[in-house]
């Protein structure tokens, strides 16, 4: 059938197969695949004792889809013979997919990990997102090692697996007026609309169901300039008529951090009311009714950006529908679920309530009355004494802002964390009154990640070791991962395992090699940091101890050393100076480490630009040693953490998000874990944290800092990293300097450990076997017996 296909293919392009160009192969097989999966799609799985899942997100970072739908279609191997009798290489066409980086970081992908899930465990689902014409910005390095930013327009010339479904196209109104017309009755007027148009990529479950990941783009025909909107204060919403197709131009580059513009406010207000307009329409079609929907249908928020959905719900069921305020609130706050993703205060959003007031009137009425009921609710729950402390932490309206944490908590019958420390933090240090008012409401599910692309495609020779020891099929059930844990020890499984990790080891460093034009020494420890530049994350911790070893070695040339490769990747929001001088200064200590003769083969850099979802398909194979180094407290989760460990890189860490659940699965003795924890970082604040007496009292700390702000690493130029420098010796937010001498020695523990290789190996082996529950498979039926079951 496929080669009647490619015959057509070709008869089309009046070509012969011989002379098909890469990027033909490309569209052929793409074409090939989108056809076999519209023939059935979409194709949601009947309900059972779950409800069907509605995952609001606004960002989706899918990566590469083509390559995963073969697998998932059971034609991989198929494809794979059918381009060999023509000389092509499957791995090679598959590359020429762009990726679509609809997302920023952790929480994009944690999406995309859960709808590959819901689908290859059939839990009826829908993802609903932005069709975002510019996805996360491309990232290149300047000449002085700074982070230049370019468009993504990943859509340009017609992304091959996407489905245009004009007749589910939705009307969205902004601003206007409301009329109060008695009672509790109101009419808004818009002042204007904008069509929202559904774009569906399919959702293509392993040996599972088929179910679309539907993104709304805003529909209009004019031309756009991207250039005026980098340039920044840029409002649309102040002429009457709305150019909608810039609503959904560009992705907001910021992760872990809200900016509070109104173009991203209107975003995701199109977003909901699109979503839950599709969601009611699929609901009443089915001739349910109104009352009806909490039993079938969930709403999971992922994080508070889609939060605008609960009051648009209620204001459809009051205003189209007539239904009673008590009544809609029944429904409402059974149908909504909110996951929490971070407790950093910069990325708890709240808007300014005149900004509400003016682009989304009738909403803000809605949250006022919300706001309203809860203060008699907590009223009643706490005493006088109490009150004010409670109403301070709970109200959703607060000092002229809207709180979105709150009004999810509010509007949600169950609110999770994603880890287990993570979870806990969220009802003792952010929500300890909702905790006690709501009880029950609150969850933990600890995140996972899809083995189909994080091991079996982007790990095909572990894969097919893991395929030939283990019983059964691990891609669908990742427990089974166990059945290789009596092997860690057996000499011919550590060679071959080994001999795994080497080979990926050659690949990457030929991709690293054609991309920087660096050539690392394979057989240096690859130490890999790969997640957004945040100071939180601390990657310059990381770059304090490079400059530290980079200093040692040059004093003792003759000194033994284990030689390693640090290996950088990652994106810094284009507005966050901070961040991006991190990136600058490793570039800078990366130039002088790589060009010093005496570095040769025992110390090197490599910072990859423009990370990116296929970028880490080909890294985290390769990782010996995996950093997960955040001040405790800080990192909700991780999720590189659990792809990193699966595929047998140690983890270097902190005891924070999931790295506390890596170290108790995997066995302490197979990871190495610093710093300072929860409790004594609490402690350090209380006492007054002092980062310079750690800059004076410490002398390898000293004399690294002093190299960056001497101009060793910036061809002479002082100023470069003085604001990196300054914060660190004066601010410390993250308490680096703190953490330096714990992480330093924790790093030598890794080259000692490392030159115990068969030590090491079973350790690895280890990991590989014993984290099989960070699945996402395990997190999604986490979420169907803790939240969705039917009640
Ligand atoms: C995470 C975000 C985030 N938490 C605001 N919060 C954003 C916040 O565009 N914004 O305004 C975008 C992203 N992202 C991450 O979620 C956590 O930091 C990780 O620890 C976690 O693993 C991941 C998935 O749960």
């Amino acid at each position: 059938m496929a080669e009647q296909a490619l015959h057509e293919y070709c008869e089309r392009l009046s070509l012969q197969p011989k002379d098909l160009s890469t990027t033909m192969w490309y569209q052929f097989i793409a074409q090939i695949s989108q056809q076999a999966i519209l023939q059935n799609f979409p194709k949601n799985a009947p309900l059972t004792n779950t409800r069907k899942v509605n995952y609001l997100s606004m960002e989706f970072l899918i990566g590469r889809l083509l390559g995963n739908n073969l697998m998932s279609l059971g034609v991989y191997q198929d494809a794979e013979s059918l381009l060999a009798k023509y000389g092509q290489n499957l791995v090679d066409v598959l590359e020429q997919e762009r990726d679509p980086s609809l997302g920023n970081g952790g929480l994009g992908r944690l999406a995309a990990c859960y709808l590959d899930s819901m689908a290859s465990l059939a839990q009826p689902a829908v993802g609903y997102g932005l069709h975002y014409q510019y996805g996360l910005f491309k990232q290149g390095f300047g000449s002085t090692g700074e982070q230049r930013e370019t468009g993504d327009g990943w859509n340009r010339d017609f992304y091959l697996q996407q489905h245009h479904r004009p007749e589910l196209q939705q009307t969205v109104g902004f601003a206007g007026e409301v009329l109060h017309c008695g009672d509790d009755r109101y009419e808004w007027q818009p002042a204007w609309t904008i069509c929202g148009e559904a774009f569906d990529l399919p959702v293509v479950g392993y040996k599972g169901v088929q179910q679309p990941l539907r993104l709304w783009q805003g529909y209009s025909e004019t031309a756009f300039d991207l250039a005026q909107f980098n340039d920044g204060d840029y409002l649309l919403a102040e002429s009457k008529v709305v150019d909608a197709s810039k609503l959904t131009k560009v992705l907001y580059p910021n992760d872990n951090h809200q900016e509070g513009k109104e173009l991203r406010l209107m975003q995701q207000y199109f977003h909901c009311a699109c979503s839950i307009a599709d969601i009611l329409r699929e609901h009443l079609a089915k001739g349910r009714s109104l009352q009806q929907l909490p039993e079938f249908e969930v709403i999971q928020l992922n994080d508070t950006h889609p939060a605008i959905a609960i009051p648009e719900l209620m204001r459809v069921l009051l205003d189209q529908h007539q239904l009673h305020w008590e009544d809609a609130w029944a429904i409402c706050s059974k149908t909504f679920a909110y996951t929490n993703h971070t407790l950093l205060p910069e990325a708890l959003e709240q808007w300014d309530q005149p900004l509400l007031a003016k682009m989304l009137p009738r909403h803000l009425i809605i949250i006022d009355r919300i706001n309203n009921e809860l203060y008699q609710q907590v009223k009643a729950e706490f005493s006088e004494d109490e009150f004010s402390q409670a109403w301070q932490e709970t109200a959703v309206l607060m000092n002229n802002k809207v709180r979105m944490a709150n009004l999810c908590v509010v509007g949600s019958f169950a609110v999770n964390g994603v880890a287990q420390i993570h979870s806990d933090l969220v009802v003792s240090d952010l929500f300890p009154a909702y905790a006690r008012l709501f009880k029950g409401r609150f969850h933990n599910v600890t995140n996972g990640i899809t083995p189909r692309r994080w091991i079996r495609q982007s790990n095909p020779a572990l894969s097919q070791l893991l395929d030939q020891h283990i019983q059964g099929d691990w891609t669908k059930d990742l427990e089974l991962l166990r059945q290789i844990e009596p092997l860690a020890k057996d000499p011919q499984f550590q060679t071959a395992y080994r001999q795994i990790k080497q080979q990926n080891k050659q690949v990457l460093a030929q991709v690293i090699q054609e991309t920087i034009g660096l050539k690392v020494n394979e057989n240096a420890i690859f130490d890999v940091q790969i997640k957004r530049f945040h100071e939180y994350k601390r990657q310059h911790l990381n770059l304090l101890n490079i400059i530290a070893t980079y200093q040692e070695l040059k004093a003792n040339p003759a000194q033994e050393c284990v030689p390693r490769v640090f290996i950088f990747a990652g994106k810094a929001a284009p507005g966050y100076f901070m961040a991006k001088q991190i990136i600058q200064a490793i570039n800078g200590v990366a130039k002088v480490i790589n060009s010093d003769p005496d570095m040769q083969g025992k110390l090197q850099v490599a910072f990859l630009p423009d990370y990116r979802v296929s970028l880490a398909e080909k890294i985290i194979p390769a990782a010996d040693v995996s950093e997960q180094i955040s001040l405790a407290g800080k990192e909700a989760s991780g999720t590189g953490n659990m792809k990193l460990a699966l595929n047998g890189a140690i983890t270097l860490g902190t005891l924070d998000g999931a790295n506390v659940e890596i170290a108790e699965y995997a066995g302490e003795e197979n990871v190495v874990i610093f710093g300072h924890t929860v409790d004594s970082v609490r402690q350090l604040r209380t006492e007054g944290y002092v980062s310079k007496r750690y800059y004076e009292q410490d002398e390898t700390l000293r004399k690294a800092i002093d190299a960056l702000a001497d101009g060793t690493f910036s061809d002479g130029e002082t100023e470069r990293f003085e604001a990196l420098v300054n914060d660190m010796l004066h601010h410390d937010y993250f308490c680096v300097l703190a953490d330096f001498a714990s992480y330093r020695q924790a790093q030598q523990e890794i080259a000692k450990r490392y030159q115990n290789q068969t030590a090491w190996v079973e350790s690895t082996i280890l990991n590989t076997a014993r984290l099989g529950t960070f699945s996402s498979d395990r997190s999604i039926r986490d979420y169907q017996t803790r939240i969705w079951y039917k009640a």
